[in-house]
């Protein structure tokens, strides 16, 4: 069945695309001032920062500058994980300011026997927390994790509710309130999903001290919440050299000016405390956003982006998160690298490949699947 939301009397949701409204998108490569940008230095180092500060201000709310410390420790090892090819870990990360602390779990999977450095590929998980010994006897197409270390990666994740929990009423719990030493968020402060992403940062300073990992190659992957979370990571972080945003519709992949399924009002109203207050405002109004999802993949370029759609997940507007990736692709011209510009989409289960950039369009309905997995490791095989 489709994933196609209706509200009872209304007919509040567009699921026809002759009822789409006709929208322009800011351009990324004008600056606040309406100056152009035409040098990829120009974009680096005056106009990314104007859009990320958008970003923040308008859509995911701002990290606090406080100082923290970061620890890890380990808390369980599983040294002959799938017949011995990969080390398995069972992590905790310590987060310090002052005297006060905050700790979640990850988890770790490091390929044994491997000539050089690997890759490594971050999962920001809203399923579920997954003990070492599970990973190993379940096969989840979710987090496909053998598969990747077959592949040569490493492979890690955490728990989103572990980082900040994905509940309107959660916030005392998480990672947010810890940095605000239990004071109630600003209208402008980050929300769950910038701190989910930020919990996948985390993940990289640990990975960084992993002597097998290559830390220029590691790239961070969501699957709908957990895929806006991954764009926004990428976009913070420079550090990750690949971003996979699945299924991540409205404010992730998919443009919010088209209005198409999921909207604005809706995920704001749903929740409430995934973006800051500042964009509960352009419910009904996103043509005045000052930015569209657009950028926020321009953010992360000249890096990697993958975007993969399903064909039955119409609420999360498979149009609107190919159309962002094709309006990125001016950002990648000007920092040299090639990226796919057809505005028409390819066809189902037909992987569209360019540079920078790839997408698929899967068959079937909202999920992260093994085929999907698939795909995306061949884009990475390629731009790493
Ligand atoms: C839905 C939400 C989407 C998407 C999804 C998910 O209910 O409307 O934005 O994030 O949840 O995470 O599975």
């Amino acid at each position: 069945p489709q994933r196609v939301k209706k509200l009872s009397a209304q007919n509040e949701f567009n699921y026809d695309e002759s009822k789409v409204p006709a929208y322009e998108l800011p351009d990324p490569l004008t600056m606040n001032d309406s100056t152009k940008v035409e040098t990829g230095e120009q974009w680096m180092n005056q106009r990314r920062g104007e859009v990320l500060e958008l970003f923040r201000d308008q859509v995911y709310g701002r990290r606090p500058e406080t100082k923290y410390e970061v620890q890890f420790e380990t808390t369980a090892e599983l040294k002959d994980a799938f017949d011995g090819l990969a080390t398995g870990r069972s992590m905790k990360a310590i987060v310090t300011i002052e005297n006060r602390s905050f700790e979640f779990p990850f988890v770790v999977f490091t390929p044994n026997h491997t000539s050089g450095k690997t890759p490594a590929v971050i999962a920001i998980n809203n399923r579920y927390v997954i003990p070492l010994e599970k990973a190993v006897a379940e096969a989840d197409p979710f987090w496909p994790v053998k598969t990747m270390l077959q592949r040569g990666y490493a492979a890690a994740t955490f728990y989103t509710s572990d980082v900040d929990p994905d509940n309107k009423n959660g916030y005392a719990d998480g990672i947010r309130s810890f940095f605000a030493d239990g004071q109630a968020p600003a209208d402008d402060a980050w929300r769950s999903l910038s701190a989910w992403g930020w919990g996948a940062s985390r993940v990289l300073d640990y990975l960084a001290t992993v002597p097998s990992v290559d830390a220029t190659r590691i790239a961070v992957v969501g699957h709908s919440r957990g895929g806006k979370a991954a764009l926004w990571s990428a976009a913070e972080d420079s550090r990750f050299a690949a971003a996979y945003s699945n299924n991540s519709g409205c404010g992730g992949a998919a443009l919010s000016r088209r209005t198409y399924g999921e909207t604005v009002k809706r995920i704001t109203t749903a929740f409430p405390h995934w973006f800051c207050a500042n964009f509960t405002a352009y419910a009904g109004r996103e043509s005045e956003l000052p930015v569209d999802q657009h950028e926020a993949i321009a953010l992360v370029a000249p890096r990697a982006v993958y975007v993969a759609s399903a064909d039955e997940d119409l609420w999360a507007d498979p149009r609107g998160e190919y159309g962002s990736l094709v309006a990125a692709a001016p950002v990648f011209k000007l920092l040299g690298k090639e990226s796919i510009h057809e505005q028409a989409m390819p066809a189902i289960n037909q992987p569209r490949i360019a540079g920078q950039t790839g997408y698929h369009i899967r068959s079937g309905g909202h999920g992260l699947e093994q085929s999907d997995w698939n795909h995306f490791l061949d884009f990475l095989d390629n731009v790493l």
